[in-house]
């Protein structure tokens, strides 16, 4: 299917959505909300993909909420509508969805554009990205997620500073502070996010898939609750084929070759 402003490719199971407004750094208007969610729909039904890949065209990640189309709004805006209409879906999907997604950060992220890679599951940064809250310089809350997993991977005073202060973050900070898996020279992001999802589409994906579960699902759980959940999706993946293989192939002493099943 064909976007407005959106790039979708398939390789060896890997899908890759590169958000394509690059003069206005990749921000979100209403088609760029509405053609990701149906994307995201698009990529749960399709057991061929088994790794996702979210990146940007030109220099930017993503800008966020689309600042130029905010002076058409007509007062009262309802902010507390759009996010539940537009933006809470995309940022549900994604966590809903049972494959690794990988942010691929080619340059900045910001507002809801850093959002949209705090909820992707992997992220590899260019060295020359950078991470900008943005939304106190305008007066708003965090949204579209950040609230949940700033804090859970910095510590909530560091998520507070980051907040508050809205100061630019550059990826070999955000790699110190836990915010990227990796920072790589910006010619050599491509290769390496292609490698990692290589690997990760290759691998047993319905394992990972309940791994992802179990992980998100932890931040609301005792380990009691936990341990108990663990036994359930255990249920599950020990009947999957690729458990099977991956018995076979180490008793015969070879590399497994997983289905995805
Ligand atoms: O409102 C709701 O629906 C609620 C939801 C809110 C979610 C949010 O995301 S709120 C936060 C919105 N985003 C921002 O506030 C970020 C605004 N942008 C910036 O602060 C800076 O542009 C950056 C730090 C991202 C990058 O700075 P820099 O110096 O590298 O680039 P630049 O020169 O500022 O921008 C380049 C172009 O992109 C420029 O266009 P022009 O002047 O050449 O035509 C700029 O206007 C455009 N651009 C950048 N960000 C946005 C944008 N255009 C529209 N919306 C943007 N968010």
């Amino acid at each position: 299917m064909a976007y407005e402003t959106l790039l979708v490719s398939d390789e060896n199971n890997v899908r890759t959505l590169t958000l394509n407004r690059p003069d206005d750094l990749n921000s979100v208007d209403e088609r760029v909300t509405k053609e990701l969610q149906s994307e995201l729909k698009n990529v749960a039904k399709d057991r061929g993909v088994r790794c996702l890949v979210i990146t940007g065209a030109g220099r930017g990640f993503c800008a966020g909420q689309d600042l130029k189309s905010v002076m058409e709004r007509k007062d009262p805006f309802d902010f507390t509508e759009t996010l539940r209409r537009r933006y809470n879906p995309i940022i549900t999907a994604m966590k809903n969805l049972e494959i690794p997604i990988i942010a691929s950060i080619n340059g900045v992220a910001a507002g809801a554009g850093w959002s949209l890679a705090l909820a992707c599951d992997l992220r590899i940064a260019a060295k020359n990205a950078k991470f900008v809250g943005a939304f106190s310089k305008i007066g708003l809350v965090p949204d579209s997620g950040m609230t949940w997993v700033l804090p859970r991977l910095v510590g909530l005073s560091k998520a507070l500073e980051i907040a508050w202060f809205g100061d630019a973050i550059s990826a070999e900070n955000a790699l110190q502070l836990g915010l990227v898996n990796r920072v790589v020279e910006p010619d050599e992001l491509t290769k390496a996010t292609k490698e990692w999802a290589a690997a990760l589409a290759k691998a047993a994906t319905k394992g990972l898939g309940l791994t992802k579960r179990a992980m998100y699902a932890a931040a609301g759980n005792d380990l009691e609750a936990q341990l108990e959940y663990e036994a359930q999706l255990q249920g599950v993946a020990g009947k999957t084929k690729d458990y099977s293989e991956g018995v076979k192939a180490f008793i015969e002493k070879r590399p497994p070759e997983f289905m995805g099943e």
